[in-house]
């Protein structure tokens, strides 16, 4: 095979960041208000603190105001169903999102419910959830929606394309393959499979596009993926690396250097498929903002 178009993550995350920022800029300058995300974060897990700061520094690049707030690890249920319902009161705020995953005594799902879905720009509440199955207007979980853009902007095909989704979160999975299926986004035929399917590798060799998101290094290897097909790497897990300054390094659920040569278009670990997330969510509190 010819070699094959790296998708470039982290520069459409730049273009699509400075859009944002001017329509920010034409908003203020008409006496808009300026969008507002609002950010919760509980303990001090490494990969947490690195996503939430991203997050704020995204903010800065699109001019939108951003609030973290902090609670330690022993924050009780009743104290964050608390401040939910305080960022869902209070005005200034136009979209929050609370970081996951949560410590294992309190109940994600309790907080999840708890937040407004007009102000749930990770599109996690019941109401969005089902808002996008059924194709209403909803905010879009920022990982899907992200790697629904990287395939427009790119020019990939998806319509009538065999598709597998590998891994069946709320988060990225379900949502992914909701999308793919619809025919206002990929309208391709999909199919999903978890650590349980016994059919993934068939599944797999006869994809024309695959999205790894199962979170296991390297999962995807060279002999389950079809010459020209399109892999799309979701997977952001740390694994140790002495060599690096920081002890670890990103590794994809895509076994790259095999993989990549048979592709006809791939997304790189990292600086895929992560910066659209970040970037997907700015989108998600700008579309907050102008419903007001
Ligand atoms: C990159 C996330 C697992 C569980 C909860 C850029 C991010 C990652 C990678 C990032 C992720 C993963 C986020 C890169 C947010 C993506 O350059 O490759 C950005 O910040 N992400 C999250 O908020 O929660 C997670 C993964």
């Amino acid at each position: 095979m010819s070699t094959p178009v790296i998708i470039d993550g982290k520069a459409t995350a730049a273009t699509i960041k400075q859009e944002i920022a001017q329509e920010v800029e034409r908003i203020v300058a008409q006496g808009g208000k300026r969008p507002h995300l609002a950010a919760v974060l509980v303990g001090h897990d490494g990969g947490s603190e690195t996503y939430v700061k991203n997050k704020v520094l995204a903010c800065e690049t699109c001019g939108f105001q951003s609030s973290l707030i902090r609670y330690e690890d022993d924050v009780t249920e009743a104290e964050l169903l608390a401040c939910v319902d305080r960022l869902n009161a209070d005005p200034s705020v136009d979209g929050f999102i609370v970081q996951l995953p949560l410590p294992p005594h309190i109940d994600e799902q309790k907080i999840i419910e708890r937040i407004s879905p007009l102000k749930d720009v990770d599109g996690f509440t019941p109401i969005n959830v089902g808002r996008m199955s059924i194709g209403l207007p909803c905010f879009i979980p920022a990982t899907p929606k992200g790697i629904i853009e990287l395939l427009r902007r790119y020019h990939i095909e998806t319509s009538g394309k065999r598709c597998v989704v590998l891994g069946r979160s709320n988060i990225v999975g379900k949502p992914m393959a909701m999308l793919m299926m619809q025919k206002q986004y990929g309208d391709a035929t999909v199919t999903v499979c978890h650590s349980h399917s016994l059919t993934l590798k068939e599944e797999c060799r006869q994809a024309d596009i695959i999205i790894a998101a199962i979170g296991r290094p390297g999962f995807l290897t060279a002999d389950m993926v079809k010459p020209g097909a399109v892999v799309i790497d979701v997977g952001t897990t740390r694994v140790p690396d002495a060599t690096r300054p920081k002890g670890f390094r990103l590794s994809g659920d895509v076994d790259f250097e095999h993989v990549a040569p048979l592709c006809s278009a791939i997304t790189p670990v990292p600086g895929g498929v992560g910066p659209m997330t970040i970037c997907m969510l700015m989108l998600n509190t700008l579309q907050a903002a102008q419903r007001g």
